[in-house]
């Protein structure tokens, strides 16, 4: 370790819980520039530059001394931009929360840096820091954008995607395959999955738990048949469902807005739905950019309206 600098650090979020973490650092402007290898802004502006572990972030001046820096929220990022302030000298103290009221007296910006620590889609950040001047131009959002202001929401709140179809369909090796490891115990003996599994992948940008739920038949055994209820109840609950069946099954009729998906395409084409194979990898990338759709179409991102990132629960 070189000289101290005299930069303090600190952490304000614990470490890979969302898509982004804040870094609060304090110490003599030139001293945090020179560390991070990038100008400062204006004492009470912000502006997205290059930092040190091949990231990019939000760096937002709170006074003359104080900085508060936004790099994704990976554990691995974390631990890289530790490493090279700590070798600039940088002291870090305990993780803490930060203070985002000495940010801004704007009200909407002030909710929008206390949700950005919580966002779990990168496509947040962006999306969030465009609202004060949205909210400036336009007025609070309109009623009727409820349901858009709902679908943006998930891009904060990680959404649930529950994975449905009879035994053997391949939801488990599915799951596995959309989060690159083994997660779901895969096999061809019906019943495998008793109780459901969840799996954050993030899918074409958007973050989402995907669920794997037990196949749903008719059976004696008292454990399985609590674990069926208690999965039937969150396959309701979750905010999009993705049925599954292999070339020589149904599709289960009990969701009928689910979307429809055949697997094992590799043994037989898919003629009448989106088809995958969890074997090759076939079709993955339109199924992963398909429930992003549903789920967060593009259109409402692209539209220049505010949205209400509260929700109807929030402040
Ligand atoms: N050929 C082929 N076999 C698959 C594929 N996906 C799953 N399987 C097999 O189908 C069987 C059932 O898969 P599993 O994921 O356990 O289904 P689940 O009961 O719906 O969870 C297993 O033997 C898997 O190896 C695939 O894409 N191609
Ligand atoms: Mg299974």
């Amino acid at each position: 370790m070189s000289e101290g600098t005299g930069i303090q650090a600190r952490w304000c979020t614990p470490s890979g819980a969302a898509a982004i973490a804040v870094l609060e650092l304090r110490g003599a402007p030139e001293a945090i520039e020179r560390a991070l290898g990038v100008p400062l802004p204006e004492i009470g502006a912000m502006s997205l530059r290059a930092l040190p572990g091949e990231d990019e972030g939000l760096l937002l001046r709170t006074a003359h001394d104080m900085l508060l820096v936004t790099p994704h929220g990976g554990p691995r990022i974390r631990q890289r931009i530790s490493e090279s302030l700590q070798a600039d000298g940088a002291r870090f103290a305990r993780d803490g929360a930060a203070d985002w009221s000495v940010c801004t007296t704007d009200p909407v910006m002030r909710r929008v840096l206390a949700l950005l620590p919580h966002a779990a889609s990168d496509d947040a950040l962006a999306l969030l820091l465009a609202q004060p001047d949205r909210w400036r131009r336009h007025g609070p959002p309109d009623p009727r954008d409820a349901e858009r202001s709902a679908r943006l929401r998930r891009l904060i709140h990680t959404p649930t995607v529950a994975i449905v179809g009879v035994p053997n369909a391949g939801k488990s090796s599915l799951i596995n395959a959309l989060a690159g490891r083994e997660l779901a115990a895969a096999s061809p003996e019906a019943g495998t999955t008793r109780d459901y599994v969840s799996a954050r992948v993030t899918l074409a940008g958007l973050t989402c738990d995907l669920l794997d739920a037990p196949g749903l038949r008719e059976t004696a055994d008292p454990i399985e048949r609590h674990a069926i209820e208690t999965a039937r109840r969150a396959i309701a609950a979750a905010d999009l469902r993705v049925a599954l069946a292999a070339p020589d099954q149904t599709f289960p009729d009990a969701w009928p807005d689910a979307l429809c998906v055949r697997t094992k395409i590799d043994l037989a084409p898919a003629r009448d739905a989106l088809g995958v194979s969890a074997r090759t990898g076939e079709g993955m990338r339109e199924l992963a950019h398909t429930i992003r759709e549903r789920l967060v179409p593009l259109t409402d991102l692209a539209l220049d309206r505010p949205f209400d990132f509260d929700g109807p629960t929030g402040p």
